[in-house]
């Protein structure tokens, strides 16, 4: 791809942006942002762009600037439908993501995942396990750290392991990993991409353009997933494998009394690699995230000893099922990152029962009546926060008793009054975070020091 001397536009002055622009910069465009947020507002990031000699629109996106460019690369969060963009491709301006952006300059490997949940954890635990396996690897993409950040330290010889989006998928043309996981696809994100059939179709971008060579590692327990292994097949395209916590697959990891085993084709002998036993992190679905680490893992040439003690020595990702701490014998877990409706659900799924839920915050279209069953077989309360309130009220009504707290604080003191001992107090809101906080971390923060600040409380 030649920049040098191009006009491009990055839209969005998020971390994928100010990375964009930065490494644009370096390539020599000539690069103006555009966000949606005032001078005031990106105080901070706008001297240090004016330094680089990049212009910055900012307090909305004008058309005439859009149009006054040879490219543009949008950041995640910006919708592919925002009427300006819409306006340029028109004219058959090319835009694209940051991550196709950076697809056209990394050097070395991808293993890239995605999937509606699990992402973060499978992502950090593949990083680790491949540097178990003395591979070279840098993490990133989703997960925090923009792809477009990982280009400059990326080798020929390396590894680069991506937590990817639908949002970044989307935008996506070239992007081309080795080995691809889709770990599941329930309901998310309906909000942005209008229907289902549209996030699925944005996901399975991630074998779009792969081949025999590569590999495609989905989910046999997953109805979601099930779709993608036809469409990946056809044309050519990569070898499909499978990871499934109940039943023997043809190729792929599974669990067989007890063991995980692997299995590199219909030919060959599984091998076990851990006891599920051994595995440190809660939950089913995290059986379901290491299998899908193992496969990809194995395929990537970590042998299995190397993979058993990377996934023993592995610990729970901040804001993932996070134990916080136990207060009067009532446990606290902070699962910030459950921002959809099914995450809530495995976190629910992982106590067998006595959780004070608390729930709540941006709705994106969700329907949480999915909930009510689980709800009423192992929740004591739910403690209802944000926007999305008054909606999970209407659809969770007599299945349970609701307590509407409003705020985190206002929830976790509720919540740490009512539990009694043996009980867990459960963040896993269902909803995005934007309404109240910045993002998912900030709220996971919050929740853990209105928790830590409950030390003390109701002790004589
Ligand atoms: N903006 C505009 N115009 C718009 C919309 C937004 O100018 O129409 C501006 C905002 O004012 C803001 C900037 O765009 O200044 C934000 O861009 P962004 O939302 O892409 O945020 P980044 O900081 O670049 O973070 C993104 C991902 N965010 C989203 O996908 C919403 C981060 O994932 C990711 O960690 C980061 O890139 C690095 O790759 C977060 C996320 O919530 C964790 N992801 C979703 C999820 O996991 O469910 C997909």
């Amino acid at each position: 791809m030649e920049i040098k001397w191009k006009k491009v536009l990055v839209v969005g002055l998020g971390k994928s942006g100010l990375a964009a622009a930065l490494f644009l910069r370096h390539q020599g465009a000539q690069v103006t942002v555009s966000d949606v947020r005032s001078a005031e507002e990106l105080a901070k990031e706008i001297p240090a762009l004016i330094d680089e000699g990049i212009a910055v629109e900012a307090g909305g996106h004008g058309l005439l600037t859009f149009r006054r460019q040879d490219l543009i690369v949008v950041s995640p969060g910006v919708p592919v439908d925002t009427p300006e963009l819409t306006q340029v491709k028109k004219f058959g301006l090319p835009v694209i993501g940051e991550l196709e952006l950076a697809a056209h300059y990394l050097r070395g490997k991808v293993l890239a995942i995605t999937g509606s949940n699990g992402k973060t954890t499978t992502t950090t635990l593949c990083g680790e396990i491949l540097q178990a396996g003395k591979l070279s690897v840098q993490v990133g993409g989703n997960i925090g750290v923009p792809v477009i950040a990982l280009v400059e330290e990326s080798r020929d010889d390396g590894w680069s392991v991506l937590e990817v989006s639908s949002f970044q998928l989307e935008t996506t043309d070239t992007f081309h990993p080795q080995i691809a996981v889709i770990l599941n696809i329930t309901p998310d994100h309906l909000d942005r991409h209008g229907s289902f059939e549209n996030y699925v179709a944005a996901k399975e971008r991630i074998f779009a353009r792969q081949t025999a060579e590569d590999a495609l590692v989905l989910n046999a327990d997953d109805d979601g997933t099930k779709g993608a292994a036809a469409r990946a097949r056809s044309d050519g395209g990569p070898r499909v494998f499978w990871f499934s916590r109940t039943r023997v697959v043809r190729q792929g990891a599974f669990v067989h009394e007890g063991t995980i085993l692997f299995r590199e084709s219909e030919q060959a002998k599984a091998e076990p690699v851990l006891k599920v036993s051994e595995i440190p992190l809660k939950g089913t679905h995290n059986v379901e995230n290491v299998l899908a680490a193992v496969c990809a893992a194995r395929l990537a040439g970590v042998e299995a000893a190397a993979i058993r003690q990377a996934v023993i020595d592995f610990r729970a990702v901040e804001h993932r099922l996070e134990f916080v701490t136990t207060i009067n014998g009532v446990d606290y877990y902070n699962d910030s990152k459950a921002t959809n409706v099914d995450a809530s659900m495995k976190a629910i799924a992982s106590f067998p029962g006595g959780i004070h839920l608390i729930l709540g915050g941006k709705d994106k279209n969700s329907d949480y009546r999915q909930m009510r069953t689980m709800l009423t077989e192992r929740v004591r309360a739910v403690y209802t926060i944000g926007a999305a309130a008054e909606k999970i009220h209407t659809h969770i009504e007599g299945a349970v008793p609701i307590v509407s707290a409003g705020t985190l604080a206002e929830a976790v003191s509720r919540a740490g009054e009512a539990a009694r001992p043996g009980e867990i107090v459960l963040l896993a809101p269902a909803c995005s975070s934007f309404d109240q906080f910045e993002n998912y971390e900030h709220r996971g923060r919050v929740f853990k020091e209105a928790v830590l600040a409950r030390r003390g409380v109701g002790k004589s």
